[in-house]
């Protein structure tokens, strides 16, 4: 117990007589009291006892030799929408945005996009072949891309169609649903610049075309300057080889531009003087316009942001001090401002940005937040470096009609309930 005269903080204080008060109640109601403590086993690890696991010795080293997050968290998971896909081979699968701290997301819980299923590929007989407008074409082995000079960054990946089921209305019960489609990790490998200049580009040469090896072919025309920028060739994640979910051995990454160009599985990049014009950039991937007409290439993932404290999986469980936290994001560069509103965007006060604020990185941000128990329309709304505002859904729907899926980046709400549930709204 603690020494009489000693300062505990606040939250340890409260426990403290929380703990005090269970006591007193058991010792008050007796034998059946007691019983039941020691069937949960909590009010008998908890201060003043010490607790059983530190009365005994745990199971050593390797007891799992690939590291596993405690029992206690298993509701950590990705987790998909079952009524989106006709099967899980052309599927999704959700990040918890939730339940993450920090900006990095843990490889187990980056979301999935596949077209065609997880390839089990064998880097032993996995390639990637550089031809087309260029004067020595190659094929690399993945230890000829690991002998060559390597970068690290850290960079989101978005899939354009994230909240592209809410272009209408808002029809999502989660953060992870309506914001799922977004990672952050940090990408190593090889600049796709370093490679262009070994196989040396040809005059003519305005494009790459990359694609996958996966059933799907996956493939997408990269322009020339964007190879020649930040494009990477990337073998591993967060520290370790990419995960066979993200494009194991071997992936192309297109910092800040839409996680459809981001080819997994790649096998092969191709030069040329034009675009190829395939599915993922025709059928898909292209944004129906309110005259009927479609933007052709819409690379760069606009500047976004979200609330994710609270929000429906987190509700605030009673009025008083909370901590609110979100993400925001842009394809630009740095995020320079957040805003948040609780009464739907009449007021709007400056959240503070935390940690590491990176370009084409996920940005966290935070505000101290006193709830009064009363209702709230919280909404975020993030202005990147080149002064960019994330738009009202009004605006958004005016530059660009109702029949779009992607590149939904407007300004979301979450209304809080009096009493503390979380729901998902759209106001204009
Ligand atoms: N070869 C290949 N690359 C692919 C895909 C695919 O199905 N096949 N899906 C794309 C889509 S639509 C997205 S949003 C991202 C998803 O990346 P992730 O599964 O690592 O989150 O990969 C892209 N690259
Ligand atoms: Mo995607």
């Amino acid at each position: 117990m603690a020494a009489e005269g000693q300062k505990l903080p606040i939250a340890e204080r409260r426990n403290f007589l929380k703990n005090g008060l269970m006591l007193a109640g058991g010792m008050l109601a007796g034998a059946a009291a007691n019983a039941q403590a020691s069937d949960k086993n909590l009010s008998l690890n908890l201060p003043p006892n010490l607790p059983k696991w530190s009365r005994s010795l745990g199971p050593g080293v390797l007891t799992n030799p690939y590291g596993k997050p405690s029992r206690f968290e298993s509701h950590i998971v990705r987790r998909n929408v079952p009524w989106l896909t006709a099967d899980r081979i052309a599927s999704i699968s959700f990040t918890p945005l939730a339940e993450l701290s920090g900006i990095i997301t843990p490889n187990s819980l980056v979301f999935e996009r596949h077209h065609a299923g997880i390839p089990d590929i064998d880097p032993e007989q996995h390639r990637l072949m550089l031809h087309g407008l260029v004067d020595r074409p190659i094929i690399f082995t993945l230890d000829d891309l690991r002998r060559m000079p390597s970068t690290s960054v850290i960079r989101f990946l978005e899939c354009p169609a994230n909240g592209g089921m809410e272009w209408r209305a808002a029809q999502m019960d989660a953060l992870q649903f309506t914001h799922g489609m977004l990672s952050c990790c940090e990408w190593t490998g090889v600049l796709l610049s370093t490679l262009l200049q070994e196989v040396g580009v040809q005059e003519s040469a305005a494009w790459v075309l990359a694609e996958g090896a996966d059933g799907a072919h996956l493939s997408r025309s990269i322009p020339m300057h964007k190879a020649m920028d930040d494009a990477l060739i990337v073998y591993a994640q967060n520290g370790e080889p990419l995960r066979p979910e993200q494009g194991y051995p071997l992936r192309l990454i297109n910092p800040g531009w839409e996680g459809n160009t981001c080819v997994k599985w790649l096998r092969r990049l191709e030069v040329g003087d034009a675009a190829w014009y395939h599915r993922e950039e025709t059928a898909k991937y292209t944004d129906l316009l309110a005259d009927g007409r479609a933007r052709k290439f819409s690379f760069v993932q606009e500047c976004n942001s979200v609330v994710t404290f609270p929000c429906p999986e987190k509700p605030p469980t009673e009025k008083g001090r909370y901590e609110l936290q979100g993400l925001a994001w842009s394809g630009r560069g740095k995020i320079k401002q957040v805003d948040v509103s609780f009464d739907g965007g009449v007021n709007w006060r400056r959240a503070h940005l935390k940690g590491l604020v990176l370009a084409k990185a996920l940005t966290r941000f935070s505000l101290d937040w006193d709830w009064d128990g009363g209702p709230a329309l919280i909404q975020s709304r993030a202005v990147d470096q080149t002064g960019y505002v994330q738009p009202t859904y009004t605006q958004l729907r005016e530059a660009r009609g109702l029949s779009s899926i992607y590149h939904k980046n407007a300004i979301h709400t979450w209304r809080l309930h009096e009493g503390g549930k979380v729901t998902n709204v759209q106001i204009s």
